[in-house]
């Protein structure tokens, strides 16, 4: 403690001495903890088992059946696959295999996607780390597993209480066979705002070494410039870099002008000739109709000499349908989910899409009876999360009028629970449109998607409509997120912003028209190493330094929640979401042959400072732990 005095003092941190000697020495300063693990862990049981998890409140924990694990030979060897083609032959070697396959190959994006858009991007590493050997022993053929990025990052920061590059390094581990997939926001990354280039190219440098080969990059505004510093830094790393088109309006509708077929041609080109791998159709909200699919994948082929992958969300109920003609038309590679966490705003599943080209010559290559012991487990799984499900249990044709990303749905969803417009969901998605078409008919897609839906809320929650805007926004706080869309730091929209909304909502401002991370100062990541040091009292990795890059509070929550809690991502899912019930007891193992015996004996009655006495046994041992009661 003295050592820890001393070295938070104003003038140590001001560099008034000499400090060097920290770095030369970091482990003199590795601080004993204050609370031992177990206490750290009773406390935060005791307080989910008091206070509730945020999202789901104080619920009684339900009574969960285990999920099951197949039953596989881990004794054997894990059949090879794509990885090794990769780590063998190269990029180029892997694209030209691709393109030599008579079958369609599968992404699976159960670990991803799959619960991105289902389940509020809830699903916890013990969850995936599980059944990632079976996966990787059971579907040996896939093209790639994609479990990383998009919003599971930030996510697992926020709220799941884990260091997401464990899940990247653990699933790595077990799944040794099979391409790791992860979807990057482009000069976003796995945030919501343009960063400097060098956390981008920095960021893609630490994913490729904690184990990602294919990185799917996309602009939410497809705009190109914004994609190549990331595409350049993928190729760098000797990785596939799979560029992406969002896919909206519709080709088929001729009173849509604004995407058609030659937007898609074009952009296509732009993405061959800027390095890309693979050409990606990044179909976020299941907008795709079949015949659309049929008509572009085919102009596609003919355009570029890429591997086509398409992706969809099956909101709609069309998506095999979709993906039927898709593989008549010739492309490469679709991304399907386990049955059991496909369907609705995931992906559809590669139980059914096998089944339905039977007979067919590029039926996909997988054992059916394998998926259907991994939907088993994943049906399991999905009821630890079930408060966090969007309710939508029948296929939404009406997808086609709100074009909401199957990934924001149930995300959306939640964030307007939290503004207290839980009871208005209609009106946010019919706002949801309407803010579509003020702002000119803009691909919507992380983070474009979140600004449109921030804008639905804020219209919906201050009852304002498209004239109130233009009569008396110069009198609106538009939120921050809409106002830094208009200034062009996520980049410049296909056929430009409409000029007097824009002006509405800068205020005066000059937008930028370049793009933004020219403009950003380089972050200095031996500084902000440093200035960790000196806050968390300890080195930190360059895993660490990257998530402070990318979001800074959500970090420092994360931090000081660990220093609470100790390290919660061992507990059981219905644990770390509903605490315990009174005489309930389980095991956590907090290391590998380490494990601890919890027993909730009593919750004491509200103490007159507004905390609870909450009493376990840990390991036989009475302890107990005090709670502040929130309600
Ligand atoms: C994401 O960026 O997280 C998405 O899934 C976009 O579709
Ligand atoms: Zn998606």
């Amino acid at each position: 403690p003295f050592l820890e005095n001393v070295v938070k003092h104003p003038d140590f941190l001001s560099g008034k001495y000499n400090t060097s000697f920290i770095d030369t020495t970091p482990e003199l300063f590795v601080f004993p903890k204050r609370k031992d693990r177990g206490t750290k862990m009773l406390t935060y049981i005791g307080n989910v088992t008091v206070n509730g998890f945020p999202g789901i409140g104080e619920k009684k924990k339900p009574v969960f059946d285990k999920p099951v694990i197949p039953k596989v030979k881990y004794t054997e060897e894990i059949p090879s696959g794509t990885k090794q083609i990769l780590d063998t032959h190269g990029a180029d070697g892997l694209v030209n295999w691709i393109k030599d396959q008579p079958q369609v190959l599968l992404t699976d994006t159960t670990f991803r996607d799959g619960h991105q858009s289902l389940l509020a991007t809830r699903v916890r590493t013990t969850d995936l780390k599980h059944i990632a050997e079976p996966t990787a022993r059971l579907m040996p053929d896939l093209f790639s597993l994609e479990m990383w990025g998009g919003a599971t990052f930030d996510v697992a920061y926020r709220f799941l209480k884990e260091d997401p590059w464990e899940r990247l390094l653990t699933i790595r581990e077990k799944a040794p066979n099979v391409l790791l997939q992860m979807l990057l926001r482009a000069s976003n990354a796995v945030g919501y705002k343009n960063y400097p280039d060098n956390v981008i190219k920095e960021f893609v440098e630490k994913s490729a070494f904690a184990g990602i080969d294919v990185f799917r990059i996309f602009d939410s505004l497809n705009w190109v410039k914004g994609m190549t510093l990331a595409i350049d830094a993928v190729r760098d790393n000797g990785k596939i870099a799979e560029a992406a088109i969002c896919y909206t309006g519709d080709i088929l509708d001729s009173s849509r002008q604004k995407y058609d077929l030659t937007y898609y041609k074009d952009l296509a080109k732009e993405l061959e000739q800027s390095g890309a791998h693979i050409l990606a159709i990044k179909d976020m909200a299941g907008l795709l109709k079949p015949q659309a699919a049929y008509n572009l994948i085919s102009t596609l082929k003919e355009t570029v000499d890429l591997p086509i992958h398409l992706h969809t969300h099956d909101t709609s109920g069309n998506g095999i349908f979709t993906y039927a003609k898709a593989i008549e038309a010739g492309v490469d590679i679709v991304d399907v989910a386990v049955s059991s966490m496909a369907g609705l705003t995931s992906q559809p599943s590669v139980n059914s899409l096998y089944h339905a080209l039977e007979g067919i010559k590029r039926q996909p290559k997988v054992d059916i009876n394998s998926i259907e012991r991994l939907s088993q487990y994943w049906e399991g799984v999905r009821k630890y999360y079930a408060d966090f499900e969007s309710g939508m249990n029948a296929p939404h044709s009406e997808i086609y009028m709100h074009e909401m990303p199957g990934g924001q749905y149930s995300n959306l969803q939640q964030q307007a629970k939290a503004v207290g417009l839980g009871d208005k969901w209609n009106d946010v998605k019919e706002m949801y449109r309407r803010v579509n078409d003020l702002f000119g008919d803009i691909v919507k897609v992380t983070p474009s998607s979140k600004v449109v839906g921030d804008m639905a809320l804020f219209m919906v929650q201050n009852k304002l409509n498209e004239d109130d805007i233009f009569e008396r926004g110069e009198t609106l706080d538009f939120p921050d997120s809409v106002i830094e869309l208009f200034e062009g730091y996520l980049g410049q929209p296909h056929g430009g912003f409409p000029k007097e909304l824009q002006r509405i909502i800068l205020k005066g401002r000059t937008p930028l028209t370049e793009r933004p991370g020219e403009r950003l100062e380089p972050v200095n990541f031996q500084a902000m190493k440093e200035e960790l040091f000196h806050s968390l009292g300890r080195p930190v990795t360059s895993f660490e330094a990257i998530a402070n890059a990318l979001y800074p509070k959500v970090f420092t929550e994360y931090i000081k929640t660990c220093d609470a809690y100790g390290d919660i991502s061992v507990l059981d899912t219905p644990t770390f979401l509903y605490g315990m019930r009174l005489g309930e007891e389980i095991e956590v193992e907090i290391e590998q042959g380490k494990t601890l015996i919890v027993k909730l004996v009593s919750v004491g009655e509200p103490q007159a400072d507004g905390t609870r006495i909450v009493y376990f046994e840990l390991n036989g041992q009475p302890r107990e732990v005090v709670i502040k009661d929130e309600s």
